[in-house]
């Protein structure tokens, strides 16, 4: 690991001076002369008269930069609220790009979390939770296709945590998803999540679930070897008609026998699950995903490279493309129909909405940045040619 202190001496400063940069002040005393030098050398011609000092260290800079601010808040420009930003648990701030080790530029990611619910009784693995509703939370990008829901994935090797919400239900996922959710208000402390249980993918197999919108009265988590302990929740809900993972590993696992008794999964908690038709693609048909494994020949689940082909054939026509063939929003296009699925689910309290940072952000200090909601003044896009500074063309946000 690089320390600032590394850095500050590969410049050239000896140790009794790094001490001085304690004071932020030094930095702005420090590096300018320098930088005009190095400029000067490289011939570059400026008008040196111009030039000043951008932070509230100069006081006319500062007063313009709130005569600004002021003149946006009377207008009704800037809010103050709870906003999603990339976050570090250990400095407790929000992480901006140059706070970074790793990921810059990286946002927000948002996922739908469909809300799995745990039939009762119990499990054998879950019965110290009896008496409370237990959720096994799967985040989708695509929640229009829940119609299609044939089950629910796991991975045997993830660990996951049994944590409380605030609204007295219980959710199931990573610990790192619980810690995103509990840094998004979701549970009765900020930032801190209460594990109740610690659970192998491998213990959770084989539990029946009542999912929103499908037309299965009852689905079963069964195992999936390509879930990604590092992206959602690690719970995956399985769409065979629309996505080729999900085809790929139904058919595995109805395939193999050995597979299903290594895990405890019974004949009736796969077999009698077919893809159902949910979204017609022009071209492709009301099963896109079974199609496009047949076309490419997809031998299991992990025949990498012909997935690749069959999801590139599906995904995008079937977003742009695909008509809902079911449902209330029957007929309307997929790009139209997710966001009014995704809302009536999460007003009938059946998901919820979550973000985490899109890829891994690492602070400078060696964390792992959660999608944070954090209360700050924040500028409406409509600001922003307001607030671009005319001496330097830079966006005081
Ligand atoms: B989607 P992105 Cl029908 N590991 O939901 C592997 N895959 C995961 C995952 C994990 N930890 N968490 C979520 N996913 C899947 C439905 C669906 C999805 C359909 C079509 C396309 C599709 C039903 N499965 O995703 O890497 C989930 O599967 C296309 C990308 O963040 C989730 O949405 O882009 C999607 O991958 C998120 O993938």
């Amino acid at each position: 690991m690089t320390y600032q202190w590394d850095i500050m001496r590969s410049l050239g400063i000896n140790d009794h001076d790094i001490r001085k940069f304690t004071d932020p002040q030094h930095w702005l005393e420090y590096f300018p002369p320098l930088a005009k030098e190095d400029l000067k050398s490289l011939g570059v011609r400026v008008d040196w008269r111009r030039s000043f000092i951008t932070t509230d260290a100069n006081p006319y800079y500062d007063s313009f930069v709130r005569w600004q601010f002021t003149k946006l808040k009377e207008r009704k420009k800037i809010k103050f609220g709870k906003r999603h930003t990339i976050f570090s648990p250990l400095e407790g701030q929000p992480s901006m790009d140059h706070d970074r080790a790793t990921g810059e530029g990286v946002g927000p990611q948002e996922y739908t979390l469909i809300k799995m619910k745990v039939v009762e009784p119990l499990p054998k693995s879950l019965s110290s939770l009896a008496g409370h509703l237990v959720f096994l939370v799967a985040a989708t990008l695509r929640p229009e296709t829940m119609y299609g829901q044939t089950n629910c994935w796991l991975h045997p090797d993830i660990n996951y945590i049994a944590f409380p919400v605030k609204t007295g239900e219980v959710f199931i996922s990573t610990t790192r998803a619980a810690l995103n959710m509990a840094y998004q208000d979701f549970t009765s402390e900020y930032g801190k999540t209460q594990v109740l249980l610690h659970l192998k993918g491998e213990e959770l197999m084989g539990v029946a679930l009542k999912a929103p919108l499908t037309s299965y009265d009852v689905i079963y988590t069964l195992p999936m070897l390509t879930i990604k302990e590092d992206k959602g929740t690690g719970v995956v809900t399985s769409v065979p008609s629309d996505a080729p993972d999900d085809y790929a590993a139904l058919r595995d696992v109805q395939k193999k026998k050995a597979l299903r008794d290594k895990f405890g999964i019974t004949n009736e908690m796969v077999l009698p699950y077919k893809p159902v038709p949910i979204i017609d693609i022009p071209g492709i048909g009301n099963l896109s995903a079974v199609t496009a494994c047949d076309q490419f020949k997809v031998s299991s689940q992990n025949d990498k490279s012909q997935l690749e082909k069959a999801k590139e054939m599906t995904y995008l026509k079937g977003f742009y493309e695909g008509v809902l063939l079911v449902g209330p929003h029957s007929g309307k296009k997929v790009q139209e129909a997710k966001k009014l699925i995704q809302g009536d689910m999460v007003a009938s309290g059946e998901a919820v909405l979550y973000q985490e940072p899109e890829r891994s952000v690492t602070t400078r200090s060696g964390d792992q940045c959660v999608v944070a909601l954090t209360n700050q003044w924040w500028v409406g896009p409509s600001s922003l040619r307001a607030l671009t500074c005319y001496p330097c063309q830079h966006l005081h946000t």
